[in-house]
């Protein structure tokens, strides 16, 4: 009965075409699993084998399955039904797992917030989604994630729980607390949603403005695992460091924790992406495969020549979530002694892996291939027209786990898919003879911070809040370490702020660090030609360019 409610709020946008969905199913693509019945059918295999490693924390996945059930159920004895929505802002501990599966066998849908996101993204997820609840860790990392939950029910009063993994004062309601009322309250075993249900709700890079948010079936995500899996070589026998914050879609299912357990292998959780932190890990666990983004990837190879620990069992670094340079690449197998595997990924799906076997020149130099023989690819110039093979060009996709529109977003829909539902990714690529994609760049202006995306405009208006800013624009400089860094040009009005002052002022807007820009340039104009109409997308290009010439402006 109640999985009626579930039904009506599905996103019309999400729905496949008829013919494709069939297609899709008839492949074998799309089998009808849940999150919730494959993980309990692991757990029925092989109850006593750990699934999840994290602190002093170990859990078999017999003790997974049984405390995603009475989370499950005491989440639907607290009020939630299925089709809710619930922002989850967790990082990377265990009790992650037992929520999100909880959420998943209830057939409620987790928003999945990044631990850097405060008090402005986490508002914004909970407004668009229209989420009923929030869960946080409590304090972490010196950060106190109930004020930033008291806050959030404050300003969305909808908001009207607030779970706490790890509860440290009286009046908050722990996982403990939920488990125990599930115990009394058991959900009937023949509940749960259809394979063919959205499972949850993942954030969107933001390539204009604010995020939007990804509906993602059990059918197509699953899908992913799988495939992943059987790409990337992970199997029952397989250990996966999870060093990336769990809640991004790439250390999430590429094949990451989620592809781990779906192969009813081990997840080892890393407090943080550091050696300092991930060798020891890897060396006591015995890690096979582990995945990062370029800039970490230097910190390793830096630190690996100088470390002591015995890193023998890993086997796969898989490096993705932006542009990895070729010189960087080389350095993989001879300094680590294993194999790189190149990972181009999307949130909204697509995902291209350079495969294990592939010749080195191809692992170093391409971005590797789709997942599937199922994806489209088109890449286009700018009349939508295909491009020669090799040459550069637009990309647009569709495929068995590519969205076919966003959550309730009828305008971002109508620039971001064609009318025949390719997504239009926003990358410029190249692609060769045999498939694989090489990113060039992007026809968007967001930007690229070590994997993180800024969206430009999102940063703008809130310095446009600002009352000493007149005007605002920023730009992504290439940066050695980070790929791209962020850079805003500002004219001021009134009292000129500091620069210093500018970075705080984004802080206290309630936004993620990693949207600080990392250098403020005040100008007195923008444009030096008498072009009157200049596109934001031009400005940004012409502002980029005067970074050449640093005279031109006081730096901070
Ligand atoms: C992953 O997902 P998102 O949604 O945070 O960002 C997607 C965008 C892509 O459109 C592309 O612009 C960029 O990130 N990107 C890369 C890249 N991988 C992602 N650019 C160059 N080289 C790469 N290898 O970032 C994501 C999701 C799943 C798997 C891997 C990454």
């Amino acid at each position: 009965m109640i999985f009626n409610v579930f039904d009506e709020m599905k996103p019309v946008s999400q729905i496949w075409p008829d013919d494709l969905a069939a297609r899709y199913r008839a492949a074998g693509h799309w089998r009808g699993e849940t999150f919730g019945g494959w993980l309990r059918e692991r757990a029925q295999a092989h109850p006593d084998k750990i699934a999840i490693v994290g602190g002093d924390t170990r859990w078999s996945y017999a003790e997974l399955d049984r405390r995603a059930n009475e989370m499950a159920a005491g989440l639907r004895a607290s009020g939630l039904v299925a089709g809710d929505r619930v922002v989850v802002h967790l990082p990377n501990i265990p009790e992650f797992f037992e929520v999100v599966f909880g959420l998943f066998r209830a057939g409620i849908l987790p928003v999945y917030a990044l631990p850097a996101h405060r008090i402005t993204e986490i508002a914004h997820f909970a407004s668009s989604s229209e989420a009923s609840a929030y869960v946080i860790a409590g304090r972490h990392e010196g950060y106190d994630y109930a004020e930033l939950a008291a806050e959030l029910q404050q300003r969305l009063p909808a908001v009207r729980q607030v779970f706490v993994a790890r509860p440290d004062r009286d009046g908050q309601t722990g996982f403990a607390d939920l488990a125990a009322r599930g115990r009394a309250q058991p959900l009937p075993a023949e509940a749960g949603p259809k394979p063919s249900d959205v499972a949850f709700l993942q954030i969107s890079g933001g390539s204009t403005g604010l995020s939007k948010l990804i509906p993602r079936t059990h059918d197509d995500y699953i899908y992913t695992l799988r495939e992943s899996d059987v790409i990337c070589g992970m199997d029952a026998e397989s250990v996966f460091l999870a060093a990336l914050p769990i809640a991004h879609n790439y250390p999430m299912s590429s094949p990451g924790v989620l592809g781990a357990l779906y192969a009813g292998a081990r997840v080892v959780l890393s407090p943080s992406p550091s050696p300092e932190a991930a060798f020891p890990l890897i060396e006591r666990e015995g890690v096979t495969m582990t995945s990062l983004v370029p800039p970490l990837l230097l910190v390793w190879l830096q630190a690996r020549p100088n470390s002591q620990h015995d890193l023998s069992s890993l086997k796969v670094m898989q490096v993705g979530g932006a542009k990895l340079a070729p010189e960087v690449a080389r350095r993989v197998r001879p300094v680590l002694g294993i194999t790189l595997q190149q990972v181009f990924g999307m949130a909204e799906g697509l995902v291209n892996y350079t495969r294990l076997d592939d010749p080195e020149e191809v692992i170093v130099n391409t971005q590797g291939r789709p997942i599937s023989a199922d994806d489209e690819v088109l890449v286009v110039d700018d009349l939508g027209q295909p491009v020669p093979e090799g040459e550069p060009g637009y990309l647009l996709t569709r495929g068995p786990y590519t969205i076919r529109g966003y959550h309730n977003n009828d305008s971002a829909n109508a620039r971001s898919f064609t009318e025949d539902g390719f997504y239009r990714t926003g990358d410029i690529v190249k692609r060769n003879a045999d498939g694989y994609l090489s990113v060039q760049g992007r026809a968007t202006d967001h930007i690229n911070r070590a994997g993180e995306k800024i969206s430009a405009e999102e940063i703008e208006d809130h310095l446009l809040a600002h009352p000493n800013v007149f005007d605002a624009a920023v730009v992504s400089i290439p940066d050695e370490y980070l790929g791209e860094r962020t850079c805003a040009f500002i004219i001021p009005q009134g009292e000129k702020p500091r620069g210093a002052q500018i970075k705080q002022w984004i802080r206290d807007r309630g936004l993620a660090d990693f949207k600080v820009p990392d250098q403020v340039v005040f100008v007195d104009k923008f444009a030096e030609t008498a072009a009157l109409k200049i596109s934001r997308r031009e400005l940004r290009a012409a502002l980029r360019a005067r970074l050449t010439t640093p005279e031109q402006g006081e730096q901070a």
